[in-house]
């Protein structure tokens, strides 16, 4: 046993008792108690000030975006540190409060059934022993950034942080699915998870995939990230990793992967997270009625991490500005880096690659003016798809995806 078999199967009691007492707590704390200082996510109209908490277990300073359910964002400055982002502050994000705060690694099943010759009922050290791959991807939110949205939109009210970058250990999830044998018919495949809806009736956070997308080898059940297991908040023991798409999709404390002969018509895939049909999944604001499509593909993002937005220094002629970028569904091509608001653009040096659904670091030295400068990066991936300089707006606030500007103050 390596030492992430060690620690999945000997950790059971002191995760128990971490999960309890922190999320225990939290239950009765008022939030502000849990404020230690406050940061400003610079969201237009502002309401940008969200208290920072290392409240959470597993988790070191966070932004705090709600206590029940827990959503917490990644510190942008995070990401300037490495392209990989440390587990203690990768975010978190859930749909229901009743998530189970304890795990027991013996009793815990992965149980695959529905139109298969032969459901499974897999034990963690069973999944442990299936051949394993390593993959490095990002993991977004749709909504990611909506708190930008303008005019404004409900729903969690993120900056750019409800997204990291991780090295995914685990199974692919082909390999699961040909040990149950799925039969000639399958159409989709729904993934659930041991956390429970509050409210009598609500529906349980369930995600399907199509039958092809299940099995196409990418798609994986993940044990270990960053070379350690899963935070209780990233879904410990076990989740799904669907590289190149959104998070909804990449369902946490996964136990149940059915097989289904038709397409999964419950709410959170006939439902929820639809975005509109049209091209960027841009509609008019305030447009209500189009057609509709399950939200899927990531496209490519860049940010620059080496300032923060408003950040006032001294002048110089040039600067060297970096940060990174994604390509979404595929890898970086380029970056190219505009000190003046899109006028004028220059390339930009990329950082190892880490694989297609990495983020990638990029760097950049570009003239400097006195007074303000608006910096901005333009991500171009490996399908030639390039960030737009127009932002796009659907009520639920997904797939923002144009160039970002981050203002610096010379003087
Ligand atoms: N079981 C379960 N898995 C889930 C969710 C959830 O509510 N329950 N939320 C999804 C959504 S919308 C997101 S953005 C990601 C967040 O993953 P993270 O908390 O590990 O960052 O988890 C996904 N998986
Ligand atoms: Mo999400």
């Amino acid at each position: 046993m390596d030492t992430l078999d060690a620690a999945l199967a000997g950790e059971t009691s002191r995760r128990r008792l971490l999960g309890r007492t922190a999320l225990g707590t939290l239950g009765l704390a008022a939030a502000p108690a849990l404020a230690e200082t406050l940061t400003d996510l610079h969201l237009p109209g502002g309401n940008g000030t969200r208290p920072m908490t290392s409240a959470f277990p597993g988790k070191g300073s966070m932004i705090l975006q709600r206590v029940h359910p827990p959503l917490l964002e990644t510190p942008m400055e995070v990401f300037e540190r490495d392209v990989f982002t440390p587990n203690d502050q990768f975010f978190v994000r859930w749909h229901w409060a009743d998530i189970p705060t304890s795990i027991d690694v013996d009793s815990f099943r992965l149980n695959v059934f529905g139109h298969v010759e032969k459901p499974l009922s897999i034990s963690l050290n069973a999944l442990l022993r299936l051949p394993r791959v390593e993959l490095a991807a990002v993991n977004q939110c749709s909504g990611n950034s909506r708190g930008l949205f303008q005019p404004r939109v409900p729903g969690a009210q993120w900056g750019n942080g409800a997204m990291g970058n991780a090295k995914w250990l685990g199974v692919r999830l082909r390999d699961i699915l040909d040990l149950a044998g799925v039969k000639a018919g399958a159409v989709q495949v729904r993934f659930g998870a041991l956390d429970q809806p509050v409210v009598a009736g609500a529906p349980d956070f369930e995600k399907a995939l199509d039958i092809d997308h299940a099995r196409d080898g990418e798609v994986m059940v993940a044990f270990g990230m960053n070379g350690e297991q899963l935070p209780l908040l990233n879904g410990f023991p076990c989740r799904l990793i669907v590289p190149g798409w959104y998070s909804t999709y990449w369902v946490k404390m996964l136990n149940s992967i059915e097989v289904l002969p038709g397409p999964d018509d419950q709410y959170w895939m006939a439902k929820a997270y639809k975005i509109p049909a049209t091209p960027g999944a841009n509609v008019a604001p305030g447009t209500k009625d189009f057609p509709a499509v399950p939200i899927n593909r990531m496209i490519p993002r860049s940010w620059m991490t080496s300032l923060p937005d408003g950040q006032a220094i001294a002048w110089e002629p040039t600067i060297e500005v970096g940060g990174i970028a994604m390509g979404g569904d595929c890898g970086v091509a380029r970056v190219d880096v505009s000190p003046d608001g899109g006028r004028h653009w220059y390339a930009s040096r990329l950082g190892p690659d880490q694989g297609a659904y990495s983020f990638r670091r990029w760097d950049s030295r570009v003239p400097l003016a006195r007074g303000s400068n608006a910096i901005m990066a333009r991500c171009v991936n490996t399908r030639g798809v390039a960030q737009p300089l127009q932002p796009i707006w659907n009520p639920g606030g997904f797939m923002r995806g144009n160039i970002e500007t981050t203002t610096i103050i010379a003087g």
